[in-house]
């Protein structure tokens, strides 16, 4: 366990070597979500392989995200994995992290890169996120059966069944080392009408699924596992801005296609954001902000902003925010977790406790949340459209012609349904659990810091 730890504060001091640091002042204000999407296909004609690339970005101030769903076009060109080389390369995403470390104030810009690969959509032969074999590094991170290819990409992560038990159609699985820690980020693209939408917030927002088109879900880490034990970590907080740039290929370096435009028309590619909750109103989301049902004096973007003693508690709440203390109060409740990463920093709720237990999974643990059972804060969802012309977009649109993309997914075809288990139409109580689990899952990077951290089995 020492040496763990040791591993893990030395791995810091190579984070911090890359780390910008940005300490903007950022005014107190009102809580904002307010997601820019941009789309941009690099060639319009229609039934060529298409390059596109997805710009999501958060301005700095904006609550984080906690979930992201997004839709491509029912007629866009899709080529099952199936039909693509395991392996071969995809697409990739460069995005611009913000993050808090140790305890310190959240704007420490890390970037944050991934190629992305076509992966195993295998169900039945599945790979751990821990080190189950005690090799010191996590299985999906090990190349075992030494075919060049990594097992995150061979083999199925075991913990996506237990988010969102639906075979994806394509699964494209990148992975990168942040503060010593191998990171596995995937997008995994499902039927149109998979994901039905029966959450009572996304309802307002969301008419009808299968006309959206084929879903995609990012699933960062393991971010939204049930089984997931909280620890320790030294990313405190992750918070805006975000910057993220997703480049999809139209086809693979060997010409194998990827994804094909579809017929000369207009097409509208959606996407459900949504952000965090924020309790208090403050303008601070829960994972974000150390005193969750106060409004800070103090901005947590800033280093010591109305936080006299560095101790990362706002003076808000913080019962000694005493300079002749400085620094000798960063886990309050000496619990284990540092402030800025508790979910109840004033309250002990470490490893030996409870561990950071949040029954109603809104980031503010069952130790110290006044009404646990019902969700402190609201969920901001946001939908965002954009419109891609094809051609001189005149055209009465439709799918790629059989000759331009012959395995292209085809909508009702004989290659819909591969696992035989899902028919859209009976999977509601799926889905309801996927955007709240997303949520909370996501939202867990900031506030219990899982996501880069996660206990090895036996440690
Ligand atoms: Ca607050
Ligand atoms: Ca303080
Ligand atoms: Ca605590
Ligand atoms: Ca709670």
């Amino acid at each position: 366990m020492i040496l763990k730890t040791l591993m893990r504060w030395g791995a810091v001091a190579a984070v911090l070597a890359f780390v910008i640091v940005a300490g903007k002042a950022d005014p107190v204000g009102a809580q904002t979500f307010d997601p820019q999407l941009t789309i941009t296909l690099a060639d319009p004609t229609p039934e060529v392989p298409s390059v596109l690339t997805n710009d999501f970005d958060l301005a700095e101030g904006d609550l984080q995200f906690g979930g992201i769903v997004s839709f491509i076009p029912l007629d866009w060109g899709i080529v099952p994995g199936d039909k693509i080389p395991i392996g071969a390369s995809m697409g990739n995403l460069f995005s611009d992290a913000t993050l808090g470390l140790i305890n310190s104030a959240c704007n420490q810009v890390l970037p944050v890169n991934f190629d992305m690969m076509n992966a195993s959509l295998d169900r039945g032969n599945t790979v751990s996120m821990d080190d189950t074999d005690d090799s010191l590094t996590e299985d999906f991170a090990e190349d075992n059966d030494g075919n060049g290819n990594l097992d995150f990409v061979d083999r199925y992560p075991d913990f996506i069944d237990r988010i969102v038990d639906v075979q994806p159609i394509r699964r494209a699985a990148g992975m990168t080392i942040v503060a010593g820690t191998p990171v596995l980020l995937q997008f995994l693209i499902f039927e149109p009408g998979t994901l039905i939408f029966e959450n009572e917030v996304a309802n307002d927002i969301i008419s009808t699924d299968y006309e959206l088109g084929y879903p995609t879900l990012t699933l960062l880490q393991a971010a939204g596992d049930p089984d997931i034990v909280p620890e320790p970590g030294i990313i405190t907080d992750f918070c805006t801005p975000l910057l993220t740039e997703n480049n999809t290929f139209g086809e693979t370096a060997d010409g194998d296609q990827v994804m094909v435009n579809p017929q000369n028309g207009t097409y509208t590619f959606t996407t459900i954001a949504v952000g965090q909750r924020d309790s208090d109103g403050d303008g601070y989301e829960n994972t974000l902000d150390t005193c969750v049902l106060t409004p800070n004096i103090g901005n947590p973007r800033v280093t010591m902003d109305g936080d006299l003693d560095g101790d990362g508690l706002d003076a808000a709440c913080d019962p000694n925010d005493d300079p002749a203390a400085q620094g000798t109060d960063s886990d309050e409740d000496a619990d284990g977790y540092p402030n800025r990463q508790d979910n109840c920093p004033l309250h002990p709720n470490g490893e030996r406790e409870d561990n950071q237990a949040d029954e109603d999974e809104d980031q503010i643990g069952d130790a110290c949340d006044p009404d646990p059972l019902v969700e402190n804060g609201e969920l901001t969802l946001v939908r965002l459209e954009k419109v891609i012309t094809i051609g001189d977009g005149t055209g009465p649109g439709g799918p790629p012609s059989a000759e331009a993309c012959p395995d292209c997914f085809v909508l009702g075809g004989e290659n819909g349904s591969s696992s035989g288990d899902d028919d859209g139409g009976s999977n509601s109580g799926v889905i309801i659990g996927i955007i709240v689990a997303v949520i909370a899952a996501i939202a867990i990077i900031g506030g219990g810091s899982v996501m880069m951290m996660r206990r090895r089995e036996g440690a």
